[in-house]
């Protein structure tokens, strides 16, 4: 009987042993080659549990909601950190178990959203511009964001998926910061998007890069790298950073307040912070890598390739998304009203 009950035991402390190997990532859709799951599985003997948003609203709601939801590692942007650290809904990371954080730029880091990098570390950044299908469009018809609302567009445009970045454009066309939270520039952005409605065809972020490469769509707003993987099986789209200017953003790395595996996070982390991994990252998914040995491991014509890594020039025109604090609760009123009519 004691011979049963020390097998069982046994069998038991396994498997709360193996329950222990997991690390519970929760990241955007293309956003993470699966090599990389998998070789950080191969070498260290822990399990990723991998789920997917499409924005960082359903990020956000989620862990706000449920603060214990389980999750290790978590993608916000950068104008999302401020309102989770301000909301308490972050773990102040141990950069001494972070050992790999020497591989990072330092111009990415001590940013305002997070001064100190106590929260988080830079992941990928990029930027949002206008791709199109030169066989149905002329480039040199599109130059800003407001020709959008030519009629010649009507029911072409694919918008994202994503209140922030659809009202930049309207707020860029208006004159106004892509941060602005004056009710009033709001509302007037939010009208113009009434008035873009005709032009829209579908709001998207999960599935633009085939929606492109298949022609569903001929032109619309888009992330760099979707449209770097797109215009690789379709030698026709092209993309343009818009004249009157355009968002760029930075995605972090940070783990909840309650995460589970810290242990694991901090192992997960290092891992992605390699610039042998970041480089495989930052070339699957088309998003510039905040890690100068990873972008020195690519190809030439990738490494000088401005849709990829943009340069400075490019991004004197560009406009980096910061938090908006409560107005983002305006923005979201106005969206729904949006999406509302938009079908
Ligand atoms: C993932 C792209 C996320 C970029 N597909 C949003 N900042």
């Amino acid at each position: 009987m004691k011979h049963i009950l020390s097998i069982v035991l046994f069998f038991f402390s396994i498997a709360i042993f193996a329950s222990d190997q997991v690390v519970n990532v929760y990241n955007w859709s293309n956003y993470m080659p699966d090599s990389v799951l998998k070789q950080f599985e191969h070498e260290t003997g822990i399990h990723v549990n991998y789920s997917i948003y499409d924005s960082n609203e359903t990020m956000y709601a989620k862990i706000r909601s449920d603060p214990h939801a389980g999750y290790d590692v978590i993608f916000p942007s950068s104008y999302y950190l401020q309102r989770m650290i301000k909301g308490n809904l972050l773990h102040q990371m141990d950069k001494s178990k972070l050992t790999n954080w020497r591989y990072l730029n330092p111009l990415l880091l001590n940013q305002p959203f997070d001064p100190h990098n106590d929260y988080s570390l830079p992941y990928l950044w990029g930027t949002t511009g206008i791709a199109f299908n030169s066989k149905y469009i002329k480039g040199d018809s599109i130059q800003r964001w407001s020709d959008l609302w030519q009629p010649q567009f009507k029911n072409q445009l694919l918008m994202l998926n994503d209140v922030r970045e659809v009202f930049s454009i309207a707020l860029i066309k208006l004159g106004y910061s892509v941060n602005d939270t004056n009710p009033e520039h709001i509302k007037q952005a939010y009208e113009e998007l009434v008035k873009l409605l005709p032009n829209i065809k579908l709001f998207e972020t999960d599935a633009v890069q085939s929606i492109f490469i298949d022609e569903d769509v001929w032109i619309g707003m888009l992330w760099n790298g979707d449209y770097f993987l797109a215009s690789q099986e379709n030698a026709g789209l092209g993309y343009i950073f818009p004249q009157d200017g355009f968002t760029y953003w930075i995605d972090a790395v940070a783990m909840p307040k309650y995460a589970p595996h810290l242990e694991n996070a901090y192992k997960f982390i290092n891992f992605i912070l390699r610039p042998d991994i970041a480089a495989q990252i930052s070339l699957a998914e088309g998003y510039s890598s905040p890690i100068p040995d990873a972008i020195k491991l690519m190809p030439l014509n990738v490494r000088n390739n401005p849709i990829l890594n943009p340069t400075s020039a490019l991004l004197k025109r560009a406009q980096i998304q910061q938090d908006i604090g409560d107005s983002a609760e305006l923005y979201e009123k106005y969206w729904e009203m949006l999406k509302i009519q938009g079908g």
